[in-house]
C-alpha cells in the first residue's frame, strides 16, 4: 500500500504507479456488490469488471471505505469482508464519507461516494451499473438520487445503462438537463432502461466509439466542472423479456411500498424483488450490463489518456 501524506485517502501500488504515470484508470463502485447484487454473484461481477478493464489496458479501482480510509483499488478479500452480510456495512454517498473517516468505519460507496473519492484521488473515468435518479413519486417524497447532484459538480465520466427502471426516467433526463450534466447515448440514440436495451427515450446525442466519447469530455471539462454520462445499452439479445420486466416492475414497486423502505434503502429491496420475482433473470441481466460498461469504460479511459 502506498499511503499518500494524508492518513485518509489510501492507493493500492498498482493505482498509484498508473496515476503518477498517466496511464488510464477506472473507478469501480462497491454499493452494487455490497447492496445491489446477491451473493455469489456479487463477488465474481466485481472480479470479472476487474478482469475486462485490464483487458483493455487498463488499470481497475475498485472504491469503499475501510476503517475509516478511503481505499482506491482493493484485494478481492477486502471486498468480501466488506460484503460479508453480517457486517452490515453502510452504504456512503458523498456526503457520507467525511462521517464514515471521522468515526474510522467501513461503507460500500454509491456512484455518487465513488466519483467524489475517485476524482479526490485523480481518476476520472468510472463504471456502474445503473445511475441513480428521480423516483418515480417523487414529486411527493423528494426521492432524488445523490448520484445527480455529485454528477452535476463532480468531472468524472460515468459509463452506465442508463437509471434503473424503477426510476421515473423522464424526470431523470430532465434533471441531469437541468443540472447541465452531458449525456451520450453509445451507438445508440435512445436512453438505455437498464434492464431492457431502449427506455423508449431519445437523446440528443450519440458516438459511434470510446474515443469520441473520451473526446467530447476531454473538450467539455475545459468550461464544466460537471460529470458527463456515457449510456450503454445492455446487448439486446441479454436484455429482460419486456412482459417479465413489466411485470416485476409493478411487484418490485408495491413490494417497496409495502415494506416501508425509506431513503438509501428504497433502491436494494426493489433490485432484491426485481431479483425474487424474475427468479435470478434480472441478477443475470444486471451482471451483464455491468460488465459490458466495465469493458467500455476501459476503453474510454485508454483514449482519455491518450488525450490528456
Ligand atoms: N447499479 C446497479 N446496481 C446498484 C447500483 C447501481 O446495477 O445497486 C447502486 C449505485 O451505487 C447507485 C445506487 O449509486 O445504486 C443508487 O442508489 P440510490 O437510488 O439510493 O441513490
Ligand atoms: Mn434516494
Amino acid at each position: 500500500m502506498t499511503s499518500l501524506p494524508l492518513t485518509h485517502l489510501s492507493l493500492n501500488d498498482e493505482v498509484a504507479t498508473a496515476l503518477s504515470e498517466g496511464r488510464a484508470v477506472v473507478a469501480l463502485e462497491t454499493t452494487i456488490v455490497v447492496h445491489g447484487l446477491p451473493a455469489p454473484q456479487n463477488l465474481e461481477v466485481a472480479a470479472q469488471c476487474e478482469a475486462v478493464i485490464r483487458a483493455a489496458g487498463a488499470v481497475p479501482a475498485t472504491i469503499g471505505v475501510i476503517d475509516g480510509v478511503i481505499r482506491v483499488g482493493m484485494e478481492p478479500s477486502t471486498l468480501a469482508d466488506l460484503a460479508d452480510p453480517s457486517r452490515h456495512c453502510a452504504k456512503l454517498s458523498a456526503r457520507d464519507l467525511g462521517f464514515a473517516i471521522a468515526h474510522k468505519s467501513s461503507g460500500a460507496t454509491t456512484v455518487a461516494g465513488t466519483i467524489a473519492a475517485a476524482h479526490y484521488a485523480g481518476i476520472s473515468v468510472m463504471a456502474t451499473g445503473g445511475l441513480g435518479g428521480v423516483h418515480r413519486g417523487a414529486n411527493v417524497t423528494y426521492d432524488e438520487s445523490a448520484d445527480l447532484s455529485a454528477l452535476s459538480r463532480i468531472p468524472v465520466l460515468v459509463v452506465a445503462s442508463g437509471v434503473k427502471s424503477i426510476l421515473n426516467i423522464g424526470a431523470t433526463l430532465e434533471r441531469l438537463d437541468s443540472l447541465g450534466v452531458p449525456v451520450t447515448g453509445y451507438r445508440t440514440s435512445n436512453f438505455p432502461g437498464f434492464y431492457l436495451a431502449d427506455s423508449g427515450f431519445r437523446l440528443d446525442w450519440r458516438v459511434e466509439s470510446p474515443a469520441l466519447a473520451a473526446a467530447a469530455f476531454a473538450a467539455h471539462r475545459h468550461w464544466s466542472s460537471s460529470g458527463f454520462l456515457v449510456a450503454n445499452p445492455v446487448r439486446e439479445d441479454l436484455q429482460l423479456d419486456a412482459t417479465l420486466h413489466d411485470e416485476a416492475l409493478t411487484a418490485a414497486l408495491s413490494h417497496a411500498a409495502a415494506s416501508g423502505a425509506v431513503g438509501k434503502d428504497v433502491t436494494p429491496v426493489i433490485l432484491a424483488e426485481f431479483a425474487r420475482f424474475t427468479g435470478g433473470a434480472s441478477v443475470q441481466v444486471n451482471r451483464d450490463l455491468v460488465v459490458a460498461n466495465a469493458a467500455l469504460s476501459g476503453q474510454i479511459a485508454v483514449e482519455l489518456a491518450q488525450l490528456s
